[in-house]
């Protein structure tokens, strides 16, 4: 077998690794799949200016984030169920994590308990909080985050309701027998009743997620823990304003790669107008579409701090486990060490907006 040599190649070599229900989850997104594909469209929009004669013998790519250094501007983003890749799910996924020096973040929905993906060494960790209508096992996931060293908060505010991936639909997604979300339940499957002709993950976020959730929840949510908040799946500058003033620490742009509300706006899009907005008040990150070097150029020149990347880390985990997932970071890694060179960057404080055109 010849081993992969993007993340392209991955996501094809993974989809002879998984089930066809397991693969239309991971790689589906919501009805006509427009903002799943503008997520990468929008990458190709933006045309680079590089810099030449520049002294680039020596790349650094380290960086920090919430105070804490990464070996790249690089982070894995909160993916539910990662025990259908590969039987190490998050634990794996933690794992290449710390040896690679880049922060996971661990979703409500994993499949492996938060107390054992935090015995993996002492990793930069922080955990995705879905808010529950039950505000007692949300508190209960908070605390049980705090108490396990998860860093921050990354609090997800585009999932009230699920989108509507038709795939799932298609399919009546479900887990198979043995898997469990690891935090919730010790009962198998969803431990919902599955609706005929329904994705059981919606079922599941109709029956248990809040769609009340406002603004004003806020306050309550910090009095549950010290812990830093990122907010993830801001798209307008004016939310951006708010989640800062409300306390936020972070903000990731996004839109949950294309998965919940079809034909909102590409996160690079999305972008300036949030950098702009949050004026260096809290960090700004991005994920979605992220699937080469120059994307993370990309995103860095118009300026996020460090990006997030979602499905390669399923693909390298479906292909290999914990040797995947190293891999796949280490491709980025090259990736971003070459696109830095040839643009004349030595350091990330090298690339500002200059470096982009956008079209
Ligand atoms: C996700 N995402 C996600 N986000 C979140 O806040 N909590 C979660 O539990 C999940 N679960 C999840 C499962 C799967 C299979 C995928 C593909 C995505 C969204 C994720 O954090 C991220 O926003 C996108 O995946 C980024 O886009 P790319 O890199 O996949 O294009
Ligand atoms: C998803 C949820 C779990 O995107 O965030 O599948």
């Amino acid at each position: 077998m010849i081993s992969p040599i993007n993340l392209f190649e991955y996501e094809e070599l993974a989809k002879t690794h998984l089930t066809k229900m397991a693969f239309d989850y991971y790689s589906s997104g919501a009805w006509d799949e427009i903002t799943l594909k503008d997520n990468r469209a929008a990458f190709t929009r933006v045309k680079l200016r590089p810099k030449m004669l520049v002294d680039v013998s020596e790349i650094n790519l380290t960086t920090e984030v919430l105070g804490a250094s990464l070996q790249l501007p690089l982070m894995i983003a909160p993916m539910a169920f990662q025990c259908l890749a590969h039987p190490d799910g998050e634990i794996a996924t933690a794992k290449a994590a710390v040896s690679a020096g880049v922060v996971m973040v661990l979703s409500t929905l994993s499949t492996k308990s938060l107390e054992d993906v935090a015995m993996v060494d002492d990793g930069l960790r922080w955990f995705q909080l879905y808010i529950h209508k039950d505000r007692g096992l949300t508190r209960a996931l908070v605390e049980r985050a705090y108490a396990a060293g998860y860093k921050a908060l990354c609090l997800t505010v585009d999932a009230p309701v699920l989108g509507k991936r038709e795939r799932d639909q298609r399919n009546e997604f479900t887990l198979p027998p043995g898997l469990h979300p690891a935090n919730l339940t010790k009962m198998s499957g969803l431990d919902i009743p599955q609706e005929k002709g329904e994705s059981g993950l919606l079922t599941y976020f109709a029956q248990q997620i809040n769609p009340a959730l406002t603004w004003k929840d806020l306050e309550w949510l910090k009095s549950l823990s010290p812990l830093p908040l990122v907010f993830k799946g801001i798209l307008r500058g004016d939310d951006a304003v708010r989640a800062v003033e409300y306390g936020a620490q972070g903000i990731v742009v996004s839109n949950h790669g294309g998965r919940q509300l079809d034909g909102a706006i590409a996160s690079l899009d999305a972008l300036p107008e949030i950098v702009a907005a949050v004026d260096g008040k809290a960090e700004v990150l991005l994920d979605g579409g992220i699937r080469r070097g120059t994307d993370i150029l990309k995103a860095l020149a118009l300026g996020a701090k460090a990006v997030l990347i979602g499905r390669p880390v399923l693909w390298g985990l479906a292909v290999s486990g914990e040797t995947g997932v190293a891999d796949i970071i280490n491709l980025l890694k090259e990736e971003l060490t070459t696109a830095m060179a040839l643009s004349g960057c030595a350091r990330l404080e090298d690339i500002d907006s200059s470096l982009v055109i956008c079209r």
